[in-house]
């Protein structure tokens, strides 16, 4: 049977990075089975579209995951793939939390043929083998013999075939620039940011997110010869297609148990298997010296914290008490001395904000070394407990708002300021971070810092900038790149200064976030 694997574009942004579930699921089907991957973000599709592909490729059964935020948009595809009689299972963090809304048993009409509940490591195998018998049913759920609920072992992960996988539509380097970047030097060819999973489950339970729910409070790991060897792959492949290869470790906190990341860190730099790497990292983690200098000789350059507020009782009240806002300035600049720079995650319309967060929050930011600043909305996410509070209390103004999504718009009011104040708060500390006088003195503050880290930080500041400003066709680029000609001036000509062709390499390599055509 021909299978397609499909995660849909959220309509707004493009991903910059392929998502791991249609990898990793590719490597768990059983033998005879071709697999195609498509990612909405790298080869857009509409319902049209997909009805034609699914129609003429003879695909026999169609897999889609998605968030919330893109759920709407999957539900359309469903319907387009179903249409042309062809069965479709849905997976992922949405649908596991609203099945009856996925299979039509809500009232709503029904979108897919199966639902794929929680971790689907085991349960995709049977669900391939049902739909070529035609028995597919309509809930998959992770369970033991006598009906327990059972998490996958992560210590026998599949080996993820990297250096066979076609992996052409996520080439991040427009296809103009080839011929320039391999005139740079070998090794240009190609630039990816590949999903690299080390552990899974968190158990901090922030009142906001998914995933201790999901993937539950214990943490499960694979052992660091399996993570080593995938890196060390990666390498390989990037070597082979004369290209550049840069890790994302999605784990939602890679540094949770400390003493088994050292010895990770420790045995990636004893295999060599060193690549540039992101990854999410609590502050509190960051307090030691050790796992910051073996994240620095490990290949690690930007570090995602989400720190969420400056506010302790915005913090207490999402349970991220541990987050301790007086020694975020510590954290940043013990990375920064390593040369490590982190992605700071902020979220504003929480129940203690009042107008003005957004400045308060910049005023401290403008004392960090520089950056990258990110600002997003509290939002209710089903089955979180924040859902279930705002439900309880009757706060919720837009109870279903994935069904009509709306980027960067609230679905309940905050206690102590309006919903409008809260949008503002963010348009605020979008626009004081990324215009092009707040990118210019964040360049400039890395002067003492080679040339390679300051080409870095505005290129990253400029995708960014793309998260909020939609920067979705040339024109926008253009126009962003015009207001921040000063800055490339000056970059250039210090390029000149101290030779460019040095500086090229550390700059690429770096993981560009939100990535726009
Ligand atoms: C990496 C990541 C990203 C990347 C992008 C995704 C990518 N390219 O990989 C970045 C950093 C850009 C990102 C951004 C955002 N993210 Co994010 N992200 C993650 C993260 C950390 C890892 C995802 C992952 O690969 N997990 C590992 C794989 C193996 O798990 P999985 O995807 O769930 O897949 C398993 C099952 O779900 C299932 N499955 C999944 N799909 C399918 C499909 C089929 C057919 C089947 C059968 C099974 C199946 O099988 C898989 C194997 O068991 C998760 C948290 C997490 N630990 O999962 C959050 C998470 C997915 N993100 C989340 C959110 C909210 C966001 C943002 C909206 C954040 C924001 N406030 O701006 C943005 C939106 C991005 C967008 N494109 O619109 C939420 C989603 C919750 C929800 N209900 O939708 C999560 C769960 C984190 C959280 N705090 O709750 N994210
Ligand atoms: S926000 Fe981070 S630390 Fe908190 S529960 Fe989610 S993954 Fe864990």
């Amino acid at each position: 049977m021909k299978i397609l694997l499909y995660n849909p574009d959220n309509g707004v942004t493009r991903n910059f990075m392929p998502h791991l579930w249609m990898f990793l699921l590719q490597s768990l089907t059983p033998p005879g089975h071709e697999v195609v991957l498509i990612d909405g973000n790298a080869q857009p599709m509409n319902e049209e579209s997909i009805a034609r592909y699914v129609r003429e490729q003879n695909i026999g059964l169609v897999g889609i995951g998605a968030m919330t935020r893109m759920v709407a948009k999957a539900y359309r595809m469903a319907d387009a793939v179903r249409a042309v009689g062809v069965k479709v299972v849905m997976g992922g963090p949405h649908v596991t939390e609203m099945a009856d809304e996925a299979l039509g048993r809500d009232g709503g009409s029904r979108h897919a043929d199966a639902v794929a509940l929680g971790e689907a490591d085991e349960t995709w195998p049977r669900i391939v083998e049902d739909a070529v018998r035609g028995t597919l049913k309509d809930v998959y759920a992770p369970v033991d013999d006598f009906g327990q609920e059972r998490k996958p072992s992560l210590q026998s992960y599949p080996e993820i075939p990297w250096d066979k996988i076609k992996l052409e539509q996520f080439n991040l380097l427009p296809r103009i620039l080839h011929p320039l970047l391999k005139r740079v030097g070998a090794g240009w060819g190609t630039f990816r940011i590949i999903p690299v999973e080390s552990g899974r489950g968190c158990p901090y339970g922030c009142e906001f997110c998914t995933v201790t729910g999901f993937f539950g409070d214990s943490i499960r790991f694979r052992t660091n010869e399996s993570v080593v060897n995938e890196l060390l792959l990666l390498k390989a492949r990037a070597r082979q297609e004369g290209g550049q290869i840069a890790v994302f470790f999605i784990d939602d906190n890679f540094a949770i148990n400390v003493k088994r990341t050292k010895s990770l860190l420790r045995d990636i730099i004893a295999a060599n298997a060193q690549v540039h790497w992101v990854a999410q990292i609590s502050a509190n983690l960051l307090r030691d010296e050790e796992l910051v200098d073996l994240i620095a000789a490990a290949g690690g350059k930007w570090i995602f914290i989400g720190m969420e507020s400056i506010d302790p009782a915005n913090l207490a009240d999402v349970k991220k008490g541990f987050n301790k806002p007086g020694e975020y300035a510590v954290v940043l600049d013990r990375l920064a001395r390593r040369n490590v720079f982190a992605i700071t995650s902020f979220i504003f319309g929480m129940d203690n904000d009042t107008p003005g967060v957004a400045e308060r929050t910049l005023k401290e930011i403008r004392t960090w070394p520089p950056g990258l600043p990110i600002f997003g909305l509290m939002t209710p996410l089903p089955a979180t407990p924040l859902y279930k509070k705002l439900e309880a209390a009757g706060r919720l103004t837009r109870p279903k708002h994935w069904q009509e999504f709306i980027p960067f718009a609230m679905a309940h009011t905050p206690l102590k300021m309006s919903i409008d104040e809260a949008h503002n708060e963010v348009r605020k500390g979008w626009a004081s971070s990324y215009s092009p006088e707040a990118i210019e003195k964040a360049v400039d503050s890395l002067n003492h810092k080679p040339l390679g880290y300051r080409i870095n930080i505005f290129i990253a500041r400029l995708c960014f900038r793309g998260i909020y400003f939609p920067q979705m066709g040339r024109f926008a680029w253009l126009k962003s790149i015009l207001e921040n000609r000063r800055t490339i001036f000056k970059l250039i000509k210090q390029g000149f200064g101290g030779g460019l062709h040095a500086a090229v390499p550390a700059v690429a390599t770096q993981p560009v976030i939100e990535q726009r055509d």
